[in-house]
C-alpha cells in the first residue's frame, strides 16, 4: 500500500533497504550460526548517518522522529532481527539522556552516540525485575562527589559492545518507584564488569550480557534529570521505543511472507504449484492482510507518538502487542508453508520463527502492554465519567 511518504522518508527507507539488501540479507545466516556481533553491517549504518536519525540537529543528528527511525527498522527487520536489535538497543539507550537529562549530558553523550562512533544500552532488567520494573535491587548511594553503584542487569542488549550504558537504581528504598534514579555508566568505569554472552533461542548476533556493578563509582553529575524521577523516565523511555519493537515485527512478517510467496509458486505437488490450492492462498492471505494492519498501526501510532509525546503509552502498547503477535503468527505459517523444508536451516524461516518469539517478550512482555492498554482505557473513560 502507498502511506504517501515524503521525499526524506522515501530516501531513509532507499538507505536502509540498500543496506538490508547488500549486507545484512547475504550474511544473516552466518552470523546466526557464529553468533558474532555484527561490527561491521553496524559501521556501514553509521556511516549512512542512520543512529543519529532521532538525535536533535544541535547534537549532530539528522532532528527526525519516531516514525523515521521506525521506516529504517522495518527494513532493518526485513533483513536480520538480531543486527536490527543491535540498532536498536542504542536508541533505547540514548532515549533516557533525550528525554530526562542535563544541556551537559546532551552534549556529552549525544553527538557520538548520533554519529554511531559510541553506541548506547539500556539497562533495567535484573533477575527479579522484568515485568514488575518498580522491583528492582540495584543500588547507588551518593558518597561525596560520586554515585556508588552495587548490583546486576540481566540480558541486557549491546552489553559488552555499547560504551554507553543508562541504568536505573535505587537512591531511596522507602519512596517506591520514586526512589529509583537512572545515571549514565560509561565501559572504563571503576568497578563495572560484564557477565558472559547469554546463549539464545534467536537473535543470536546480537549480544546480551549481565552488567555487573561492585562499588562502581560515577561522577555526581551522571545522573540523568532529578534524583527519584527514575521510573518515570524509564517508563517513557519504553512508550516511545516499543513501536521500534513492534516495526521490527512488521519487517520480520513481510520477509516471511516474501518467503512463503516464492516458495509456493516454485513448489509442485499433485502437478501443480501449491500456491494453486486455495489451502495455500488462504494461508498466505491471512499473512498479507495481518502484515498490513499492523503496518498501519503501527505507522500510524508512531506518526501519533511524534504529534503528542504527552500521550505515548497506549498508542505505544497497542502496536507493539498487534505487530509483534502478528509476526509470531505469521512465521509460523511461513514455517508451515514451506513444509520440511521450511524446519531446515538450509532455508531462512526456521530463523524467522525463533527471532518472532523475542518480540513477544522484550521491551515487556505482550501481557505488560495490554495491562497499559487496560489501565489507560479505564483512565479515559474515568475522565469521560
Ligand atoms: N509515563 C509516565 N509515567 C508513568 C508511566 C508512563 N508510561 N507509567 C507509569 N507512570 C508513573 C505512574 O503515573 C506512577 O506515578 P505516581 O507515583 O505519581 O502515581 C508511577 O509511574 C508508578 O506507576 P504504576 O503504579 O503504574 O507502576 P507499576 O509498578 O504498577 O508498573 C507497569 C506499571 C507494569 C506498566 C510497568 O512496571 C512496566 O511497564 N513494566 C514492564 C517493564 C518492561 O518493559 N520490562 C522489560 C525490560 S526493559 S527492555
Amino acid at each position: 500500500m502507498d502511506y504517501f511518504l515524503t521525499e526524506e522518508q522515501q530516501m531513509i527507507v532507499d538507505l536502509s533497504r540498500q543496506i538490508t539488501d547488500e549486507l545484512i540479507i547475504p550474511q544473516r545466516a552466518a552470523l546466526d550460526e557464529s553468533e558474532e556481533y555484527p561490527t561491521e553491517i553496524l559501521d556501514a549504518i553509521a556511516q549512512a548517518d542512520l543512529f543519529g536519525l532521532y538525535v536533535p540537529e544541535e547534537y549532530g543528528g539528522l532532528g527526525l522522529g519516531t516514525f523515521d527511525i521506525v521506516l529504517a527498522l522495518e527494513e532493518f527487520g526485513r533483513g536480520c532481527v538480531a543486527v536490527a536489535t543491535a540498532f536498536a538497543a542504542s536508541a533505547l539507550g540514548a532515549y533516557p539522556i533525550l528525554i530526562s537529562g542535563s544541556d551537559e549530558l546532551k552534549e556529552k553523550y549525544l553527538p557520538v552516540i548520533a554519529t554511531g562512533e559510541k553506541k548506547a544500552a539500556f539497562a533495567l532488567t535484573e533477575a527479579n525485575a522484568g515485568s514488575d520494573a518498580s522491583g528492582i535491587q540495584t543500588t547507588a548511594v551518593l558518597d561525596g562527589d560520586e554515585w556508588v553503584l552495587n548490583g546486576t542487569k540481566q540480558w541486557i542488549t549491546n552489553a559488552g559492545q555499547a560504551k554507553i550504558y543508562t541504568v536505573i537504581a535505587i537512591t531511596d528504598r522507602s519512596k517506591g518507584p520514586r526512589g529509583a534514579s537512572m545515571f549514565v555508566v560509561e565501559d572504563t568505569d571503576p568497578g563495572f564488569s560484564y557477565g558472559p554472552k547469554e546463549k539464545k533461542l534467536g537473535i543470536r548476533c546480537s549480544s546480551t550480557r549481565e552488567l555487573i556493578f561492585k562499588d562502581c563509582r560515577i561522577p555526581k553529575d551522571r545522573l540523568i534529570g532529578r534524583q527519584g524521577t527514575g521510573f518515570i523516565t524509564v517508563m517513557k523511555t519504553l512508550d516511545k521505543s516499543r513501536p521500534g519493537i513492534a516495526i521490527l515485527g512488521v519487517g520480520l512478517g513481510q520477509a516471511a511472507l516474501d518467503e512463503a510467496v516464492t516458495y509456493a509458486k516454485q513448489r509442485v505437488q499433485f502437478g501443480k504449484p501449491i500456491i494453486s490450492f486455495q489451502a495455500v492462498q488462504h494461508i498466505l492471505a491471512d499473512m498479507a492482510i495481518q502484515l498490513e494492519a499492523a503496518r498501519s498501526l503501527v505507522y500510524s501510532a508512531s506518526k501519533h507518538i511524534d504529534a503528542h509525546p504527552k500521550d505515548m503509552s497506549k498508542a505505544s502498547s497497542m502496536c507493539k502487542v498487534f505487530a509483534t503477535d502478528m509476526a509470531m503468527k505469521v512465521t509460523v505459517d511461513a514455517v508451515q508453508v514451506l513444509g520440511g523444508y521450511g524446519y531446515m536451516r538450509e532455508y531462512p524461516v526456521e530463523k524467522m520463527m525463533r527471532d518472532a518469539k523475542i518480540l513477544q517478550i522484550y521491551e515487556g512482555t505482550n501481557q505488560i502492554q495490554r495491562n497499559v492498554v487496560g489501565q489507560e482505557l479505564n483512565k479515559e473513560y474515568t475522565k469521560k465519567g
